[in-house]
């Protein structure tokens, strides 16, 4: 052989190399991996102390992790799963197709399938453990648009019907259809997980597990080995969130989570990484997080060709090409690929000298090989004190040949002509004549078939079916009337922050013998902010190692504890895992039976904005507890300025239908709204969650004024009624949250120094009020011959007399939209624009949301109405001391 290639950089031979390869061998095999791998640490170590400056690399070679003399046996028939398999792949196919023909554009996708099909199926044949009364089950996160494909599985299992597989992505046909994704909130009966908004999904899966940790650690479940599986594309991993929580995972020991990444190289507009390797690139940050890494690269057809390359040839090459190449490798012919590939050195060329270019082309990716699938996954299941993720290569769009098999375009593959379709149903062996099959009709072999009976058997013994949601839960029982009612009695002057007040009220929760072991407190580091720092030592902070060294304020009293039992998941600074954890602790209802009722508690501003998109999926989930925006109001939250002072989360509340939305200013209003949250979401069993505003400025809290339970959970109730409801000029006047005490101080300046008679409102709920207004003009306009409802706010205001101002520490939209339901004009204050840095007083003048504005707003509407000399509107401004231009505070 050329010498020239036996030489290495550096004027290495090849002969010392083989000498310490050789020598690694005989240790290998007299004393085993773990000596092998101790001497090669210790010679890295050596290295190091000898000045030689090693790379720091975190991968392994291109090549599988288990090699395949260390392949377990594979336990299945794997003919019989093939074809099961390819019965799969041909209706996920035509549940695309279809839906296609009969309305171009409804979508779906065929490829992401097609890629994961071997992935998925040897889960279910072999590992997904449904959930039963026995065991816990497992918890499997499918990838979004693998959906078809899982659709078409439950179709084979006779858990679907033809007629739903004809609706897919057609919800609105009559008998129902199936949504184009996992969505809970639609499919409520199989669906569990939300997952198609991408990179939300590993982080819950993270979250999940260790919440699963939580509650046996709590004593709240069995401990069991039920793992939590996340599937993936290797382009989702791009997104923040997917390894945004990859190290808390590895901390936790999460054994019991698993990730599987479809490694088809592509997303949806090109490769992954043209000029690099997604693999390596997810494996270098996996493991440096601390995670077992096993990659499914290659098929068992490269085997007999990696045992003949003893000079370790084959794998220097696998690991030179990137992923632009690769994929161009998929779709080329034997020839090629011989070419290409192996071509780059004789010696290579000759390892696959015998074999033909067919056999070439036919070379299988790991991800395709069900027993590559296998040994990783059971390695996976067998891992102790590590997550593991799987990094499985595939082709997208697997077995459609011209019709997209790994080209750019296949993601949006969802029409095939009649040539495609009948060479997929050839290469897949569906037994569908050449007419037939060009009407891509879905394909189930009889019920006593060897493969519905071979897939139910394995379904069978893995407990039951896959997805599977049901509520396992019992509803709880107490009214907690005792709990809430010291609350309504006020505070007796003292003055209390609305923050503080739930803190009192957590506390008191927290214990009640029926809901208090049930209560999840979850902050993201601002549990001082708070002043929830009492319970930490009361309940303690959770640490599934419990505490290991003695925290430097033990001699104090509230001490921060740490304990294997501790209650409250202290996440440090992560709103989105702090959502997770809040989503886990929310749906175990679902998932574990268990009625977990989660109070997340976090600075407003960083909510509804930083996380929206996972609240979406809360909602999507069915998700129950409360969200509390601490530090909440725009002008309420002093100094901290524009990125901190919240005035939007009401308005961006809005859109997520099954949130209810408070923003109350006195504890009686909490308490209220607490109680009755409970018992909707734990009693009666709603699919609600609540977002409830508290703030930070004290001040004495009043008792609750008669029974106004009601409008406090409509929306709005009349606080207090003028002093002089004889006086010719009257007004109402409407406050939220902390502005309220700003509009009872207008009331009382109207009435002295200018003989207004206001009566005022607190609005508990825009968005009640707003859904309701829109309720009932909606049952109105369908039965016009019925007695026409009339809306809450409506129904509040016929009687009430004079000119009507609202006032918020949030956005002016907020009471503008529900002033067509009001007898008269609104006029609306709040809190648009940027906030500053500032004192409460001085935001308050800067937003014109304080008693002064409120005040001119009402004397300017009695003006417009032709009820006030516009000289007593002049004296007014002046004499409150408001500069008439200033800036506008919605654009300054
Ligand atoms: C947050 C988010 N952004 C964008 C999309 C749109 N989208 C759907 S699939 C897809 C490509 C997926 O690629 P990959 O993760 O590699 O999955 P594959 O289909 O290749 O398995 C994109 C961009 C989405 N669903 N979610
Ligand atoms: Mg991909």
């Amino acid at each position: 052989m050329d010498n020239e290639l036996k030489t290495q950089p550096h004027g290495i031979h090849d002969v010392e190399i083989q000498e310490w390869l050789e020598s690694l061998d005989s240790v290998l095999e007299s004393s085993g991996p773990e000596v092998a791998a101790e001497i090669l640490e210790r010679l890295r170590a050596h290295a190091t102390v000898n000045g030689i400056d090693l790379p720091f690399s975190a991968n392994t070679p291109y090549a599988n992790t288990i090699p395949a003399r260390l392949e377990p046996l594979f336990p299945g028939d794997q003919e019989l799963e093939r074809r099961i398999k390819s019965l799969i792949r041909w209706n996920a196919l035509a549940m695309v197709v279809r839906a296609n023909r009969v309305e171009h554009n409804i979508g779906g996708h065929i490829s992401t399938y097609a890629s994961a099909a071997t992935l998925y199926e040897v889960g279910f044949n072999h590992f997904f453990r449904a959930r039963s009364e026995e065991f816990e089950g497992d918890t499997v996160y499918f990838q979004g648009h693998a959906s078809p494909g899982i659709y078409a599985r439950a179709y084979l299992e006779g858990r679907i019907s033809a007629q739903k597989l004809e609706n897919f992505r057609r919800e609105l046909k009559p008998g129902g259809g199936l949504s184009s994704y996992p969505h809970p909130w639609l499919m409520p009966d199989f669906w569990e997980f939300p997952t198609v908004s991408m990179g939300l999904s590993p982080l819950m899966a993270i979250y999940q597990a260790r919440f699963n940790r939580y509650l046996e650690d709590r004593g709240m479940k069995p401990v069991t080995d039920a793992k939590v599986w996340a599937f993936l594309g290797d382009g989702e991993t791009d997104e923040p969130e997917s390894l945004g929580a990859i190290t808390l995972a590895s901390r936790e020991k999460l054994d019991n989570v698993i990730f599987v990444v479809n490694c088809n190289l592509q997303r949806l507009d090109g490769p992954v990484r043209g000029n690099g390797q997604i693999i390596q690139e997810l494996e270098s940050a996996f493991r440096g997080a601390g995670w077992n890494v096993i990659k499914v690269l290659w098929g068992s057809e490269w085997d007999p060709i990696l045992e003949r390359d003893t000079d370790g040839l084959l794998v220097k090459r696998m690991g030179e090409l990137v992923d632009g190449e690769y994929q161009k490798l998929v779709v080329s012919s034997g020839a090629y690929v011989r070419e290409h590939f192996f071509g780059s050195d004789p010696r290579l060329l000759q390892l696959v000298e015998p074999m033909s270019d067919e056999s070439l082309r036919r070379l299988r990716l790991g991800g395709h090989d069900p027993r590559k699938v296998y040994a990783a996954y059971k390695a996976a299941v067998e891992q102790k004190g590590k997550p593991t993720v799987i990094l499985a290569r595939t082709i997208k769009g697997y077995g459609l040949g011209e019709a997209g098999e790994g080209k750019n375009v296949t993601h949006q593959q969802k029409k095939l002509n009649e040539d495609e379709l009948r060479e997929f149903r050839s290469r897949f062996g569906i037994p569908l004549n050449d007419e037939d099959c060009i009407e891509v009709p879905f394909y189930r072999p009889a019920e006593d078939s060897v493969e519905i009976q071979y897939l139910r058997a394995r379904r069978e013994a893995l407990g039951g079916y896959v997805p599977t949601r049901s509520i396992r839960s019992k509803p709880i029982v107490a009214d907690h009337d005792e709990l809430f009612k010291e609350f309504h009695e006020g505070s007796e002057g003292r003055e209390v922050s609305t923050t503080m007040a739930f803190v009192q009220m957590l506390r008191k929760m927290l214990k009640d013998p029926e809901i208090g072991k049930l209560i999840v407190p979850i902050v993201p580091d601002e549990a001082r902010t708070f002043g929830m720092e009492s319970l930490f030592r009361t309940v303690g902070i959770y640490s599934s190692i419990g505490q290991k060294y003695e925290p430097v304020d033990v001699n104090t009293l509230l001490y921060y504890k740490e304990a294997k039992d501790g209650q409250i998941l202290e996440e440090g600074i992560t709103e989105a895992g702090s959502m997770a954890s809040f989503i886990a602790a929310g749906s175990a209802y679902a998932t574990h039976g268990i009625n977990t009722i989660p109070f997340f508690i976090y600075y407003s501003m960083f909510g509804f904005q930083r996380i929206g998109d996972f609240i979406w999926a809360a909602a999507d989930m069915r998700t129950r507890g409360f969200m509390l925006g601490g530090t909440a109001g725009r002008t309420t939250l002093s100094g901290e300025g524009l990125q901190h002072q919240d005035g939007n989360s009401h308005v961006l509340v809005l859109p997520v239908p099954n949130v209810k939305a408070y923003d109350p200013a006195f504890a009686f209003e909490l308490a209220v709204i607490l109680q009755d949250g409970i018992r909707r979401m734990y009693k009666d069993g709603e699919s609600v969650f609540y977002y409830l505003t508290v703030m930070n400025e004290p001040y004495a809290m009043p008792a609750m004024p008669g029974d106004v339970k009601e409008g406090i959970l409509k929306g709005m109730y009349r606080f207090r009624r003028a002093a002089n409801g004889k006086s010719k000029l009257r007004a109402q006047l409407f406050g939220s949250g902390a502005i309220l005490n700003e509009t009872l101080r207008a009331q009382e300046i109207l009435e002295t120094k200018y003989g207004v008679a206001a009566d005022v409102w607190s609005v508990t709920s825009y968005k009640e009020l707003y859904n309701d207004g829109n309720e009932t003009e909606r049952w109105n306009r369908l039965h016009p011959g019925e007695k026409p409802r009339v809306p809450y706010v409506w129904q509040c205001l016929a009687d009430a007399p004079g000119v009507l101002v609202a006032a918020s520490d949030y956005l002016k939209t907020l009471p503008n939209m529900i002033s067509k339901w009001m007898p008269r004009r609104l006029a609306s204050l709040g809190t648009d624009g940027f906030g500053r840095s500032e004192g409460r007083t001085s935001l308050r003048d800067f937003f014109e949301v304080d008693a002064r504005f409120i005040t001119v707003a009402t004397l300017h509407e009695l003006f417009a109405d032709g009820k006030l000399e516009r000289s007593v509107l002049d004296k007014a401004i002046k004499e409150l001391g408001i500069n008439a231009d200033k800036p506008n505070p919605v654009i300054s």
